[in-house]
């Protein structure tokens, strides 16, 4: 006769079994953060490169949301070796200091720039970059090489 502690047991291993399909939820080489999935580049590609790559995955360019969203980022880039910044998805390339996310056009809800920045140096800045040593966002060079992040 199965008892109570045979049906217990059952209940634990479907709500286990529940647990590590809800951590799959994201594809190999992805990995989740409040239901979305991130991919973390290996290597350092202009920002139009970091737009195509992120395109092809299927998803786009990091558009920060808020401060956790920052925090974790920051986390997992000091994780993984990452130096100098990570690509966002936000530029003024259409009209200079008028800084948009790629997905929508419209300015961000969520703006962390570094003090001083965006500077648009020497007039050539209109990429924005998760700068890892302030811990804020600087303008740079759409053309310099940087890590990139791929939010779906
Ligand atoms: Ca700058």
């Amino acid at each position: 006769m199965l008892g109570f502690g045979f049906f217990s047991a059952c209940w634990l291993i479907a709500v286990a079994l529940k647990g590590i399909e809800g951590s799959k939820r994201c594809e190999k080489g992805w990995i989740d953060f409040e239901r979305n999935c991130y991919f973390f580049s290996h290597n350092r590609v202009s920002f139009k490169d970091a737009m195509v790559s992120c395109h092809d995955k299927g998803g786009a360019v990091l558009e920060l949301q808020n401060e956790r969203e920052e925090k974790w980022l920051d986390l997992h880039s000091h994780i993984r070796g990452y130096h100098q910044g990570v690509w966002l998805g936000v530029t003024d390339l259409q009209k200079e200091n008028h800084f948009v996310a790629m997905s929508n056009g419209r300015k961000p809800h969520f703006i962390h720039w570094a003090k001083g920045e965006p500077n648009n140096h020497a007039g050539q800045e209109h990429c924005a970059l998760y700068w890892l040593s302030s811990k804020a966002w600087h303008d740079g060079s759409c053309n310099r090489k940087a890590h990139y992040v791929c939010k779906i």
